[in-house]
Order: structure tokens, then C-alpha cells, then sequence
């Protein structure tokens, strides 16, 4: 390790004075203008990541679901997977020590993680359509190079096809062809082979309106449209040509405003969907004849999943063990269905997939989702083995059952949630079920709900336990939401510092959507009381 080059290039990457980040729920997130020095620092540790575990590692350069004017950086694990929690600590540290410092740290890592030095490193990197990306982009291969490390751009990718490429370059070539044409053939491929084997289609209907938030997806959906097509045809909106990213559009807003996006035309009882501004989550919805909007949001999305494959597995007669993992955020009626109508176990998490993806790993088949649509669905490497089996022994109706199978695991991203997959992957199921969106809506009923932001001076002040479910700090404020909670019917309400945005989190959930309201309100005034809030006090409304 050349230290004097890195000092020397670093202070080209300088760090501006007294800024501290945290690698948060999914990476660092701020102000683009914040993040040069972070993200030449994120390439030397991709560098040392890479060393150490022998594999290609990966870097996306997004703020996904943030406003345009920020950016972010994720760092992707050998398998696919989100960073290992020791290492997000290491990169806390690297981002925020001072430039005397940076040979100091760098080596205290290699030391601690026996790093060989010798060993060769390759990072793989891509971004999204923000201003800022591209530079953000040439600050990290800055990182990578001055450690010695190679690297290959793939430009422009949504989040999950970068944790496809690296999952991909790990298992030579095993899991698919690490090349954007390499995803599209494998994922189209998968959602052919299951539509062909649908009877009937649903409500006839296989078009699909997409809102693209105005951001990578718009561009990847549309190069990889012709090779599901005819099969479905999307029609996109939000496509980047005019509006801005994530704004009053995407899977965020939607979700956190129940409302469609701006810029999508709904005709009663169409089916439409949005993505977030990196595409790795998704929501559907519709407007029903009287014009009312329903929102279904990951929590349905799991439950439809889960039931398809429940069906499948007692179609090929295999008791394997299934698993659905969710967050504090999860409507309570999506837990109690599960549960007590389709029997299956559910497991909550801390916010953030690396929390999810990690419990899902413990089933044959785990079925992870927030309520948000930011999800996926893991296959035990004994599942997919099982399943290929059978579908080669099988005959009849347990043949086809066990084919559906194999091509929906090759159809879920197993790496992370991905938009294009998750959407592929229901338009099937849909198909194959002949189920049309509102008999899909109508599995359950949400109960109303709300979610809130409150800005404070210092959120972490605010610290929580049970799966993000009590607030243990600051003092008093548990006390004050369960004073608040007992006042409405079917109530439930939490708050949590978000690892995202400089905001604190609240939802509550009660008998009526004005009380859910009322409840969210009220829960905000406690925080923005007791948690030391800043500027306005929160508003009834968003
Ligand atoms: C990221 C994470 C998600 C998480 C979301 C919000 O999503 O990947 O798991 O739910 O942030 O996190 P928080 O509430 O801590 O701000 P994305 O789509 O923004 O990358």
C-alpha cells in the first residue's frame, strides 16, 4: 500500500471541516456537494474488501428514494448481499477522519482484518441519473486505482442489477452472465417460460402502467422491454424526459403520501406500479369506478407471494420451511393474515434489507418485503436443488407446478429487492392465478395508517429496541406514545431515526384513517417535544 500516494491524492478528495456521516440503513446519504472525499474513500475500502474476501466488490453510486440534490454510496458483498456490519463500521471511520489520520486508519483496518495486501482487488461500479453521479462515480475509481485495485464502470444500472453483476462475477458465471444483456436474457427468459404455462390472463389485460420516479429504471425497462414482450407491455411515465427525480412521484411517494404520482393518467381499475428512484423497490395501486385510490404496497406484495408458492409447494407435496420477514413498519392486518389466514411464520426486523435479507437466509424459502416494496424472495440452496429435481421428475400437474417454481426462482433477484424482478415476477403470478388487481387488493383490508418526518436537532438522540418497536431514549418519550396510543381503537404507533434522511420516522395505525392521522400528529408533537425539535412544529399533514 502506497500510503504517501494516498495522502497525496486524498487531499484532492479533501473532506470539508467538521463533517461527520454515518454509514446509515443503506449507506451513506447526504448533500451531493458533501460527498467527494466519501466516495474516494469508499473506493480504497472497496479495494481492501475485496482483498480480503478474494472477490469482486461492488459500489453504487445513488441516494435512491432522496430528493435530486443529494447523493449516497452503497457498498455490495461478494455474494450480492449488503455490506457486513464490521466493515460498515470501517467505513464510518474512513469517512470521517481527518487527512493527518487516513494512513493511520487505513492500515488499523488492513490490521484488524488481516487484509494480504498482495492480493489483487476489483471493484465493479455503477450509478444512477443524478447530475452528480457521474463525478461521484470518478471520485470512488479515483479510490480504487491509488490502492492498486482494477475496476470496470458499468455506467448508468438500477441498484439491483449492480448486485446481480457482483453476485454474478463471484460464482463464475453460475448464477447468470455478469453483463446488462446477461440479466435482461436471464429474467426474461424465466418470466416467459411462466406466462407461457398461464391458462388464462387475468383480466385480459397484460399492460402495465410503470411510474419510473424519473430515474434509472425508466431508462433500463425500456432496453429491456422488447425481450418480455409481447408477453407484457409496459407503458412508462416518469420517464425522466421532463420531470425531476423522486419528485411528487416514485414508490416513496406514493407509499408515504397514498397518493398516485404526478404525471400518471389512471383509468378506473387499471393496473399501474411505481419504482423508486434507484428501482429497488415497488408499489402497486388503481383507482377503483368511483374513483377511490388503493394503494398495495409491499405487505400485499409478500402476501401474494406467499400464498402463490404455498400453493406450489403443496402442489409438488414438499413440506419445505417458509418464512416471511417484515418490519415494524408492516400493516398489522398484512401480519394477521399471514398468520392466522395462510399459516405461515412472520418475523420482524429492524428497518433496512441487510436486517430482512439476513433472516430470510434462515428458511428453505424466506419472503422478505417492507411495507415500502423494498423486498425479495431467497431460495436455500437445498430449496433450488429440491425444486429442479422434482421438476425433471414429477409428472402432470406436479411437473408443471414444480417448472412454475424453478422459473420463479430464477426470476427473483436473489442478491437483493429489485423492481423489474418483483414486477415480472407478480405479472406472472397474476397471470397464472387469473386474479385481477382488486381481487388482489381485496385479499385483506389495511388498517388506516400514517407516516410522519420530524425534523430534530441530533435524531440520534433518539434510540430504540424491540425490532425498532420502543423508544428507549430520549426519556419520557416511550411513556408519552403509549399514553397517546391508548386514546384510539386498534391503535399502534412507533417512532425511529431514519439511516436516509435527517429526519425521525413516525407511524401509527388506528381503527380510522382520522385517527391514524390524529394519532401520527400527536406521536410528531411528543418527539418534536422531547427529542429536541427544529424549525416548524410538525404539521397535521405532510
Ligand atoms: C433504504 C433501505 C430500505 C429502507 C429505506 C428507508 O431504501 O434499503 O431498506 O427501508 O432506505 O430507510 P430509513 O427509514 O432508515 O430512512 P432506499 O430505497 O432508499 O435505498
Amino acid at each position: 500500500m502506497d500510503l504517501d500516494a494516498i495522502t497525496k491524492y486524498s487531499t484532492l478528495h479533501a473532506k470539508p471541516n467538521g463533517l461527520l456521516l454515518q454509514y446509515g440503513t443503506a449507506g451513506f446519504r447526504t448533500k451531493a456537494e458533501h460527498l467527494d472525499h466519501v466516495m474516494f474513500r469508499m473506493g480504497l475500502l472497496a479495494a481492501l474488501r475485496s482483498r480480503q474476501t478474494k472477490s469482486t466488490i461492488g459500489i453504487m453510486v445513488t441516494a435512491s428514494h432522496n430528493p435530486e440534490e443529494d447523493n449516497g454510496v452503497k457498498l455490495v458483498d461478494p455474494l450480492g448481499e449488503m455490506l457486513a456490519p464490521t466493515w460498515e463500521e470501517h467505513a464510518t471511520c474512513l469517512a470521517n477522519v481527518e487527512e493527518q489520520d487516513m494512513q493511520r486508519a487505513l492500515t488499523d483496518i488492513s490490521e484488524k482484518e488481516a487484509v494480504d495486501l498482495l492480493q489483487d482487488a476489483f471493484v465493479v461500479i455503477g450509478r444512477d441519473t443524478r447530475p452528480s453521479s457521474e463525478k461521484l462515480s470518478q471520485s470512488v475509481i479515483h479510490g480504487v486505482t491509488v490502492l492498486g485495485g482494477q475496476f470496470h464502470d458499468y455506467g448508468l444500472l438500477t441498484t439491483p442489477q449492480l448486485h446481480y453483476m457482483v453476485y454474478c462475477r463471484n460464482t463464475n458465471g453460475q448464477y447468470g452472465q455478469a453483463t446488462v444483456e446477461g440479466y435482461y436474457q436471464k429474467h426474461a427468459k424465466a418470466f416467459v417460460g411462466l406466462t407461457k404455462q398461464a391458462s388464462y390472463t387475468g383480466d385480459g389485460c397484460r399492460t402495465l402502467k410503470v411510474d419510473c420516479a424519473n430515474g434509472v429504471g425508466a431508462l433500463k425497462l425500456r432496453e429491456m422491454e422488447h425481450y418480455f414482450s409481447p408477453e407484457l407491455s409496459v407503458l412508462l411515465c416518469n420517464d425522466g424526459t421532463k420531470g425531476k427525480l423522486n419528485h411528487l412521484c416514485g414508490a416513496d411517494f406514493v407509499k408515504s403520501h397514498q397518493q398516485p404520482p404526478e404525471g400518471m393518467e389512471m383509468k378506473p381499475n387499471e393496473r399501474c406500479c411505481s419504482f423508486d428512484g434507484d428501482a429497488d423497490r415497488i408499489v402497486y395501486y388503481y383507482r377503483d369506478a368511483d374513483g377511490h385510490f388503493h394503494l398495495i404496497d409491499g405487505d400485499k406484495i409478500a402476501t401474494l407471494i406467499s400464498s402463490f408458492l404455498k400453493e406450489l409447494l403443496l402442489e409438488i407435496g414438499e413440506d419445505l420451511k417458509v418464512g416471511v420477514i417484515q418490519t415494524a413498519y408492516a400493516n398489522g392486518s398484512s401480519t394477521r393474515y399471514l398468520e392466522e389466514v395462510m399459516k405461515v411464520p412472520v418475523y420482524c426486523t429492524k428497518t433496512g434489507v441487510k436486517h430482512l435479507h439476513h433472516k430470510a437466509q434462515e428458511f428453505d424459502i424466506g419472503i422478505y418485503f417492507e411495507a415500502n416494496g423494498h423486498g425479495t424472495v431467497l431460495f436455500s440452496k437445498v430449496a433450488e436443488m429440491k425444486i429442479r429435481q422434482l421438476a425433471q421428475e414429477l409428472e402432470g400437474n406436479k411437473r408443471k407446478a414444480a417448472q412454475i417454481l424453478e422459473n420463479i426462482i430464477d426470476l427473483f433477484n436473489q442478491a437483493i429487492g429489485d423492481a423489474i424482478s418483483d414486477m415480472l415476477v407478480i405479472e406472472a403470478i397474476l397471470a397464472l392465478k387469473g386474479m385481477t388487481v382488486q381481487q388482489w387488493d381485496a385479499l385483506y383490508t389495511d388498517i388506516p395508517n400514517r407516516q410522519l418526518k420530524v425534523k430534530v436537532a441530533d435524531r440520534q438522540v433518539i434510540s430504540t429496541t424491540d425490532a425498532e418497536r420502543q423508544a428507549l431514549t430520549p426519556p419520557g418519550l416511550q411513556d408519552a406514545i403509549d399514553g397517546l396510543v391508548k386514546k384510539y381503537r386498534l391503535s399502534r404507533a412507533f417512532v425511529r431515526p431514519s439511516g436516509t434522511e435527517d429526519v425521525v420516522r413516525v407511524y401509527a395505525e388506528a381503527d380510522s384513517q382520522e385517527s391514524a392521522d390524529s394519532l401520527a400528529h400527536e406521536v410528531s408533537l411528543a418527539v418534536f417535544q422531547l427529542a429536541g425539535g427544529v424549525e416548524e412544529r410538525p404539521q397535521p399533514s405532510f
